[in-house]
């Protein structure tokens, strides 16, 4: 690259990342003394709330973390319910500090719109879902369907290239939020609703009787879906990186909700003893307290009881792809050192 253009790159990427997130947002939750965090507006497993309007499931826990982390206090979130499609605008605008919501990790959403993903927390895939009385076992026989789905999603340009590339004909019915696309179809508006598949779980599981209502075999995108911030401040992204990194390797070494306080007072292992501030401060690297993961924890549990408590006891979602790097899956945490 010509020195010229180099300047001119390194000039233009600076801008960026002052303008998008201003700088300090470890600062500014620690000085509002909570974390606002985008979640969704109401997906069972995921981000819920429950009858005492307690927030609930993996994303809701995975905010949690990232208060206790910072904040030393779990309880110290203000869930923020967003639509779809204000998920990517409300980080970048800066309305709340991370978005934890199932959202996917997209090449134009990191580069293009003001934002950064950190970790995935769980690799998800678009699937449909149709009434068991239409008799349809395959997507491929959806041809002149009506398929109700939420706008701003990666959901409808999926579906978009699904239809092309099979030659079918669909026609989506686009809806502005979750509520209205699922009711719309459960009311028969459409033939089928179209979403993550992990949705299409938790949906089918709050109808009247589930088995009116059938997940095809078909999965036809990858979703990663994993928290996002603000484009521009990098000690912001390191910290909710390395807090879901920190969820996945307790899991992996075995660092319980339970155990956690024994495993830092004993552990022998060198892996476990750093992450937990026992030997050295990798809490320090990213601004917090050397007992950052003792915290994050006591308050949640590893990567692992998060799941089973929100995914696998209500939803029965198997851990499939999500499962430990070393057990057959894809969830590999970078070494915390
Ligand atoms: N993972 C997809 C979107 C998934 C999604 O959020 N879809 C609809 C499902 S109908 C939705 O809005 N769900 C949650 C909610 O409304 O809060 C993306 O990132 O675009």
């Amino acid at each position: 690259m010509r020195e010229s253009t180099k300047l001119a790159a390194v000039t233009v990427a600076a801008l960026l990342g002052v303008g998008a997130a201003g700088a300090g947002t470890l600062e500014d939750v620690r000085e509002a003394g909570e974390l606002a965090c985008g979640v969704s507006e109401g997906v069972p497993g995921f981000s819920n709330p429950n009858s005492d309007g307690v927030w609930e499931g993996l994303d809701a826990d995975v905010c949690r973390a990232v208060a206790a982390a910072v904040l030393g206090d779990a309880d110290a979130v203000r869930f923020v319910p967003l639509a779809s499609k204000q998920k990517v605008l409300a980080v970048s605008s800066g309305q709340v500090d991370l978005t934890s919501r199932t959202t996917t990790w997209t090449m134009k959403r990191d580069s293009a719109e003001g934002v950064d993903f950190t970790a995935v927390v769980y690799y998800d895939g678009q699937g449909f879902m149709t009434s068991a009385a239409a008799g349809i076992s395959s997507a491929t026989e959806l041809n002149e369907a009506t398929v109700c789905l939420t706008t701003g999603t990666t959901t409808e340009l999926n579906l978009a290239d699904f239809a092309r590339a099979n030659n079918l004909t669909l026609e989506p019915v686009v809806f502005e939020g979750k509520r209205e696309a699922v009711e719309a179809y459960a009311s028969g508006r459409c033939d089928a609703l179209t979403t993550d598949s992990s949705q299409l779980a938790a949906f089918r599981a709050g109808f009247a009787d589930p088995s009116e209502h059938m997940i095809l075999p078909e999965v036809i995108s990858k979703e990663p879906l994993a928290p996002l911030v603000a484009h521009g401040d990098n000690q912001w992204k390191d910290i909710v990186t390395w807090v879901v990194y920190g969820l996945i390797t307790a899991e992996e070494f075995g660092v319980t909700q339970a155990n956690v306080a024994d495993m830092a007072a004993n552990s022998g292992n060198p892996a476990v003893q750093r992450m937990l501030g026992a030997t050295g401060d990798t809490g320090g690297f990213i601004g917090l307290d050397s007992t950052w993961m003792v915290d994050v924890l006591s308050a949640v549990g590893n990567y692992g009881e998060i799941y089973d408590r929100n995914l696998t006891s209500t939803l029965g979602l198997e851990r499939g792809v999500n499962a430990q790097w070393n057990e057959g899956g894809l969830l590999y945490a970078m070494p915390i050192r």
